[in-house]
């Protein structure tokens, strides 16, 4: 089991998933929606909408109107501006983009990229002063300025202006630029503070021209914004949503020779439809990598170049960047894992590791890989001369930027995200700063150690619904990334016809079997030994649908998440019927199984006549079963009767049962029929074989056979969960009652 913890979210009620079918989402999409919130259809359009109308109007931002302003006055002045970024995809893509708008609205522009290693994050004082000497009137900054208090005020001492347009948190003092534009400031009445850095420096861009020419701007740049806005692991909600998706289609067709060489040394094939999955996995590692490995330009010049043989030549050079931040990686990566073994406590509750000689570069992806096999927040800190540079990556929503904040007296300083910062740090502060970290993140877990999760969108009822039209309706929820994840589906039970290792013994292939269904398979990084699993297995697994392609052929396929055994139907029922005690939500298929079947019922209903009536209590009874008159059955059998005379009372024939409160194991899932089924409790499940046809002859002691058949240990389960059912799920609804047999 990859994960502790499959958080399943909160079924939606029916009416919700109904509602959105309606406005003509396919069952799997509204499931999908419905229980991620967006459960009414004016909320899913929204969600899904992407068109042009998604864009905010660029002057909301705070300080737009004077950065336009400053920078209009530079490019009409003649004056020399620069571009000033980072090294990482988002700053890159922020330089590429402003750099190229200033230009092509006639300004003299140069762009600026600090070293990784030598300078380090942000403006810097040598920097400003050597840009300065160049003749700079004018620094415009992306993806980096907010905290930049005593660097833009060295700036204005060597009569240098800077315009600030940044994504990051603010600490409590602005800089003191001519304009200070960020989403994120508090008085900025933006209505979506998300942005990535480039998708500021795009507003910024946008902000220059009138508005009649700033959807042109975004044909111009929405590719460059969509890697960004992917690599820096923003929100994939509101803004930035039609910002990626219409992005990706941009980049589909991109003109800039570079980006094309990159995609096909990343294995996209040409004409295909790049998604978020080939700039997270293809892109955005190699461009990372030119920063990383100190050569950050040239991944900016591989973005601005127009040459065709210059961008193949400077993808290929990306490329082999990637593979020596690759070897690096794994070797820093190892010796942690060496320390970690070696010593044990120092991999809980968080990890803190300094070291002399890492590559600055790679210490963030190393304390990435660190979080997910240990599930804690890792720092990692390279040492040189007795100061240190740290990288850190959270775990489990523990807040990074708050963290370092309550830091601050042990840093020399730091910034950044609340999944993802960066600090500086003196050696000999490391140990109480490891004490500091490692005591809030007790705080927050109150001791316990933290448990890998994920969270299942929802359960699947019925593998009917899995068909290739179902699972390809689900892309029109694309891009998936932070703020809107992949879906995850979970099914239980799942009977495990065929399973091979493939690829090398690297992946695990399945048949699986439900519902008279059989689907195919596939965990990755999984094989048969490392999961247990052989044919004839029962699983519950989490998985994500797609549509896997072989030989033109269009099949659904299961891509794996995690996997588990079932549990007994025995201990399912005891499990869900806790939970119904609880209060806890059950989801259709739960509800199905736990519900007494028609005729559990009807043996539990002559038990109760047979020895409860009268409370003489007589004949025997089944073990822990109370005397009746006082005890559950007394409830119950009031229930029953009152259940019974209603719909007499409303002059229809006696009811038979409730629609949809026993349901026959078989009948296909009540999908139709509006009004129907208000328990929200579809079919039962189906039962394994072997534990099917308990129900042929009636033994003597019906009730027993009742508990034997279906698992339940003891009677008084059978007894207890048929009262619980009774006051909870709504019986109310009696117009539904039809029929006229009951026991
Ligand atoms: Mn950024």
């Amino acid at each position: 089991m990859k994960y502790q913890r499959w958080d399943l979210r909160r079924p939606a009620p029916l009416s919700a998933r109904r509602a959105l079918e309606s406005a003509g989402l396919s069952p799997l999409c509204a499931s999908l929606l419905a229980s991620r919130g967006l459960d009414t259809p004016e909320e899913a359009a929204r969600f899904l909408s992407c068109g042009a109308q998604r864009f905010h109007d660029p002057l909301l931002l705070k300080d737009m109107d004077r950065a336009v302003a400053r920078i209009r006055a530079a490019i009409d002045g003649g004056e020399l501006i620069c571009v000033y970024g980072d090294y990482d995809v988002d700053g890159i893509t922020a330089t590429c983009l402003l750099t190229e708008a200033l230009a092509g609205q006639g300004g003299r522009v140069v762009s600026y990229i600090p070293d990784r290693t030598e300078e380090g994050y942000g403006l810097n004082p040598g920097a400003v002063a050597r840009l300065a000497g160049q003749g700079v009137g004018l620094i415009v900054t992306v993806d980096c300025g907010i905290t930049a208090v005593n660097e833009v005020e060295f700036a204005r001492s060597l009569g240098v202006d800077v315009v600030v347009t940044d994504h990051h948190h603010c600490k409590d003092k602005l800089p003191a630029a001519v304009a200070v534009v960020d989403p994120r400031r508090e008085d900025c009445p933006y209505p979506f503070p998300e942005l990535a850095g480039v998708g500021v420096a795009l507003k910024t861009a946008q902000a220059l021209v009138p508005p009649g020419q700033r959807a042109a701007v975004f044909q111009r740049f929405g590719e460059l914004a969509a890697i960004g806005t992917v690599a820096d692991v923003m929100r994939l909600t509101d803004e930035n949503r039609s910002l990626v998706r219409q992005g990706l289609e941009l980049l589909g067709r991109t003109q800039r020779p570079g980006l094309r060489a990159l995609m096909g040394e990343a294995g996209l094939e040409p004409g295909s439809l790049p998604t978020a999955v080939t700039i997270g996995y293809g892109l955005a590692p190699r461009i990372n990598a030119a920063g990383r490995m100190e050569q950050a330009m040239v991944a900016l010049d591989l973005l601005l170049t127009r040459e065709e043989e210059r961008g193949e030549a400077l993808a290929h050079t990306l490329c082999r960047l990637n593979r020596e931040r690759q070897a690096i990686e794994l070797s820093i990566y190892e010796q942690c894992l060496e320390l970690l073994e070696a010593r044990p406590q120092l991999a809980a509750p968080a990890i803190v590791l300094a070291g002399e000689g890492w590559h600055q570069g790679v210490v963030g992806i190393v304390a990435s890989r660190l979080t997910e096999k240990y599930s804690c927040p890792a720092f990692m800190i390279c040492l040189e001369h007795g100061q240190g540079k740290g990288s850190c990556r959270s775990f489990g929503g523990f807040n990074l930027f708050a963290a370092l904040e309550q830091c601050a007296h042990l840093l020399e300083g730091y910034g950044g995200h609340e999944m993802a910062a960066g600090f500086t740090i003196l050696e000999e502060n490391i140990p109480a700063f490891r004490e500091a970290v490692c005591r809030m993140v007790e705080l927050r877990t109150g001791g316990a150690p933290m448990e890998a999760a994920v969270d299942v969108d929802a359960e699947i009822d019925h593998c009917g619904q899995l068909t290739a039209p179902q699972v390809e309706s689900l892309s029109q929820l694309e891009p998936f990334g932070a703020g809107n994840p992949k879906p995850v589906f979970l099914l239980r039970g799942a009977c495990v016809l065929s399973c091979c290792d493939v690829g090398a013994g690297r992946h695990l292939k399945m048949k699986l079997r439900r519902d008279g269904v059989v689907l195919d398979a596939i965990f990755f990084s999984a094989n048969t030994a490392a999961c247990g699993v052989s044919p004839g297995d029962r699983l519950d697994l989490i998985f994500t649908p797609q549509i896997n392609e072989f030989r033109g052929n269009r099949a659904v396929q299961l891509q794996i998440c995690d996997l588990r055994p079932a549990p007994t139907r025995a201990q399912l029922e005891q499990e869900l019927f806790q939970k119904l005690k609880e209060g806890g939500p059950l989801s259709r298929w739960e509800a199905g199984l736990l519900f007494p079947s028609r005729q559990d019922f009807a043996r539990l209903w002559r038990f109760l006549e047979h020895n409860s009536v009268g409370g003489g209590a007589a004949g025997p009874h089944p073990a822990g079963l109370r005397p009746a008159g006082a005890g559950s059955g007394a409830h119950l059998r009031g229930r029953l009767d009152r259940g019974r005379a209603l719909p007499a009372a409303a002059g229809r024939p006696p009811a038979r049962r409730p629609v949809g409160l026993w349901p026959d194991p078989g009948v296909p899932p009540r999908d139709g029929g509006p009004g129907a089924d208000p328990a929200g409790a579809g079919p039962a499940p189906p039962m394994p074989p072997g534990e099917q046809g308990g129900f042929g002859a009636v033994p003597p002691d019906a009730a027993a056979a009742a508990v034997s058949a279906r698992g339940m240990t003891d009677f008084n389960l059978v007894l207890k969960t048929t009262e619980e059912l009774l006051w909870t799920w709504p019986m109310r609804d009696t117009k539904n009652w039809s029929g006229t047999s009951w026991p």
